[in-house]
């Protein structure tokens, strides 16, 4: 099996991405599966572009992208990505589209196919602070899960696919008060973790990570 991980360029005026970092981090193989990493560009529809070819070119059966959601305590496995971009702050090519439609003939939204549910209690078990999300928000990391999602619908029927976002790392927060972090060691380790139970879960378990307003 190949699973292509890949991470995001820093954006926002931030210097890193952890998430880029920690893929980098990523044994070459994890449960028998060989691993293929890549960066993405924080960039509407190029991001898509880029993951089509990274697609092609590599014939994956597992596709889990990262990004960084400053903010959280945890690692998120993202439940739903939605047919909409709508930027808070310019891209890193300072395109900000206002509630367009990423592909006028998708869905209005696809859900991750990845065991959720497995990858959370692995990481867990693995004593990594993990949840599931039901929102991957409106900015480049919905639409390149979007657009993952899309792609596995139309084009390379059979993909698995899904999106992680994680939390800053020690080093982004040294102004900012009262907000969570996670060390890159810890957060690459959650991500193996994740990869590990993807490959070792065909099927999701059925277990409850459901949310009360
Ligand atoms: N996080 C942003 C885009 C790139 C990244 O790492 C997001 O959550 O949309």
């Amino acid at each position: 099996m190949k699973v292509l991980v890949t991470g995001f360029e820093p954006f926002g005026g931030e210097k890193i991405n952890p998430s880029l970092e920690a893929v980098k981090m990523l044994p070459e193989e994890i449960s028998g599966a060989e691993i293929v990493k890549a960066s993405i560009p924080v960039v509407f529809g190029k991001s898509i572009k880029k993951l089509d070819e990274l697609i092609e070119k590599e014939k994956p059966q597992v596709v889990i992208c990262v990004g960084q959601a400053g903010g959280r305590f945890e690692l998120s496995i993202e439940r739903v990505a939605i047919n909409i971009d709508d930027a808070r702050i310019p891209d890193n090519d300072g395109n900000q589209p206002i509630d367009e439609k990423i592909f006028e003939d998708g869905e209005n939204a696809y859900f991750a196919s990845l065991p959720i549910k497995a990858m959370v209690e692995e990481m867990r078990a693995g004593s990594v602070p993990s949840a599931v999300s039901n929102t991957a928000g409106t900015y480049v990391c919905n639409n390149i899960m979007y657009g993952l999602l899309y792609l596995a619908d139309k084009k390379y029927k059979g993909i698995r696919g899904g999106f992680i976002h994680v939390p800053f790392i020690p080093e982004q927060v040294i102004t900012r008060a009262n907000t969570p972090y996670m060390s890159l060691q810890q957060i690459s380790r959650g991500l193996e973790l994740a990869i590990k139970a993807t490959v070792e879960n065909k099927e999701d378990i059925k277990v409850s990570h459901g949310k009360i307003c």
